[in-house]
């Protein structure tokens, strides 16, 4: 079925929220002799770990182990929830999870970055501590997605060969990487979820606002967004109603501006739930080949990012947010794609409020389409499971334009090095067929989109509404050379058009870049090639109006595994360091996309 709870917890005056982030005991089991000694209940020998956090950069012996490990907290339910139904919510337990509440296997999930949620009335104590565990593995199996090496995985990093073994270009972070919740809801009824969809019509905005209810609700209750109202009458615990908004001050990256909505549950005059979120008005789609907000045609200047920072690696890390939205808007970026996994609610929130235009992409990267069916039917369960997670999460954001179903997934080798395997090609087509009609389903408004790796399979394009291409010419093909490069990504970018009419956007185009390393005339590694590199790229697709985004690779360097690729451990393909220190790029970018050329 369809996944609830999803909404973000809230506090106000009928529910109750605890945030359990802080430390928590941390123990590993190489051995999986936890579940059978009981470690559900007490640790034998842990040590502390703070929640939210990834384990690997803390501790020498847990840094490259992505086997189970455990995590335990007690806590005081508070006894004014008495009366209440309590929910636990995990942020994101990176990659499969299992959840005990005093003693009893409450839930299980597999799959980071997506939030999960039980119920636990029955299990929490009201006279004595509660006992909260998690354990956690991130095994890398080829069944998985991202899948792990071997026969079955696909991906650059897997053809590399790294340690520890990916199928993909970043550090295989392990833990609970996003808070942990006990929350409260009124025990009648309370709403479970809710979906706006804004539309505009003159210079209207027409939300319409569906909402579901626990447990068949089938009374009454209210919608106001600003200061416009309507009733909702439930049958079988959903209700819809539709809100027009006169003149309405319509959502863009210019002017970002929220309109705050409440839904409550009623009964008579009483107020028995409410939920509050702030939603924006625009509309996102594509016409022709151009990409249109409220539309207008939009170009996206920005970046592919990633959760990463020393220390915390992929946990939630607000100062790290809102140190990148500042460098954001300081070197003129519109707009970045969530690669290669859905980013922390927070920072979609922020994105609403400053106004920023995501790409939302579910953890589809390393697929490989030279597969037995049944394992490619394993990968599609896991992908269309991930993306309902995600839309039901991500649909109430106007920040959120774009639905990625996967990143290079692969039907031979990359780069073109040599043809596509047909099989794997049909295989793969009939795979994001199935993607791109369950995206559709569960959200006819935003357009969807597939990132093609260099040299990749033409025919997957064909399938989605924006044409994502990632190319790389002028660094693992004609290095050193940036006329060739040049030539070949024009050859490429006018290729995908031709063939297929749609908007096209570069999604990663980049240089590996030692902050500090100069050359002229420009070489590899250097900042001045770096520069180049991203100039010529950006006059490629200045003088095609199919091009409507370009995303450099990658926002700021960040963490990969051990490899001959990847010095220090790292990809160095970022504009600004690991630390948020800008390379000559940077400046260089700033100049280009905000007009600001650094003496003014
Ligand atoms: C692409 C991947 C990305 C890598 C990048 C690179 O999509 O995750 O980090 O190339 O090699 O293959 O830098």
């Amino acid at each position: 079925g369809e996944p609830s709870g999803l909404l973000y917890p809230q506090q106000n005056r009928l529910r109750n929220v605890m945030d359990l982030s802080g430390l928590w005991e941390f123990q590993l089991d190489p051995r999986e002799e936890g579940q059978a000694q009981g470690w559900f209940s007490a640790l034998p020998a842990p040590r502390q770990i703070p929640v939210p956090c990834s384990w690997n950069d803390l501790f020498d012996d847990a840094k490259n182990y992505l086997d189970l490990a455990w995590y335990l907290h007690r806590v005081w339910v508070p006894s004014g929830w008495q009366g209440q139904r309590v929910f636990l919510r995990v942020g994101s337990a990176n990659y499969a999870a299992r959840v005990w509440v005093n003693g009893t296997l409450v839930t299980e999930h597999q799959g980071g970055h997506l939030p999960f949620a039980a119920e636990v009335t029955r299990q929490l104590a009201w006279d004595r501590e509660t006992v909260i565990a998690i354990a956690v593995e991130n095994k890398q199996l080829v069944e998985r997605v991202p899948p792990g090496p071997g026969p079955g995985g696909g991906g650059v990093a897997g053809v590399a060969g790294w340690y520890p073994a990916t199928t993909y270009d970043f550090f295989p972070y392990a833990g609970l990487h996003r808070q942990v919740w006990l929350y409260s809801v009124p025990a009648a009824a309370h709403i479970d979820d809710i979906t706006t969809v804004p539309a505009i019509d003159g210079s209207d905005g027409v939300v319409t606002v569906k909402v579901a209810a626990a447990g068949g609700y089938a009374g009454t209750g209210k919608v106001r967004l600003d200061a416009i109202e309507a009733d909702l009458q439930f049958r079988s615990g959903v209700a819809e109603a539709t809100l027009r908004v006169p003149s309405a001050r319509l959502w863009s990256p210019q002017d970002p501006h929220l309109y705050p909505l409440t839904v409550t549950l009623t009964e008579g005059q009483r107020v028995t739930d409410a939920y509050s979120l702030d939603i924006g008005i625009r509309t996102v789609a594509v016409r022709g080949d151009q990409l249109l907000l409220n539309g207008q045609p939009i170009k996206l200047t920005g970046f592919g990012k990633h959760e990463d920072f020393p220390l915390s690696g992929r946990a939630l890390n607000l100062p790290m947010w809102i140190r990148d939205y500042e460098l954001l808007k300081w070197v003129g970026a519109n707009s970045y794609r969530a690669s290669h996994y859905p980013y922390a609610e927070e920072a979609m929130q922020l994105a609403d409020r400053m106004g920023f235009l995501v790409i939302n992409e579910i953890p589809a990267v390393g697929l490989n389409f030279e597969n037995p069916e049944e394992l490619t039917a394993q990968h599609l369960a896991q992908c269309q499971k991930q993306l309902r997670e995600l839309i039901a999460r991500d649909k109430n954001h106007p920040s959120t334009i774009m639905w990625c179903v996967s990143n290079e997934p692969m039907s031979g080798p990359p780069l073109g090095a040599a043809p596509p395997v047909p099989a794997a090609v049909a295989s793969g087509t009939r795979f994001f067929r199935q993607m791109y009609d369950e995206a559709r389903r569960l959200d006819g408004t935003r357009p969807v989109t597939l990132v093609r790796v260099q040299g990749g399979t033409m025919e997957w394009l064909g399938i989605f509404d924006v044409a994502c291409v990632n190319a790389y010419y002028g660094w693992y093909t004609e290095p050193g050379q940036l006329d060739l490069a040049q030539q070949a990504l024009a050859r490429d970018l006018d290729e995908v058009h031709r063939t297929w009419g749609k908007p096209v956007i570069v999604t990663e185009f980049g240089t590996d870049t030692l902050p500090g390393t100069h050359n002229q005339p420009p070489e590899m590694w250097t900042e001045e090639y770096q520069v180049e590199f991203i100039r010529r790229y950006l006059d490629v697709a200045a003088r095609r109006p199919f091009m409507v985004g370009m995303h450099i690779w990658n926002f700021a360097d960040f963490k990969t595994g051990q490899g001959t690729m990847r010095a220090g451990a790292m990809n160095h393909k970022g504009v600004f360091t690991r630390d948020r220190r800008p390379k000559m790029a940077a400046h260089f970018l700033r100049e280009r996309w905000a007009g600001k050329d650094g003496r003014k």
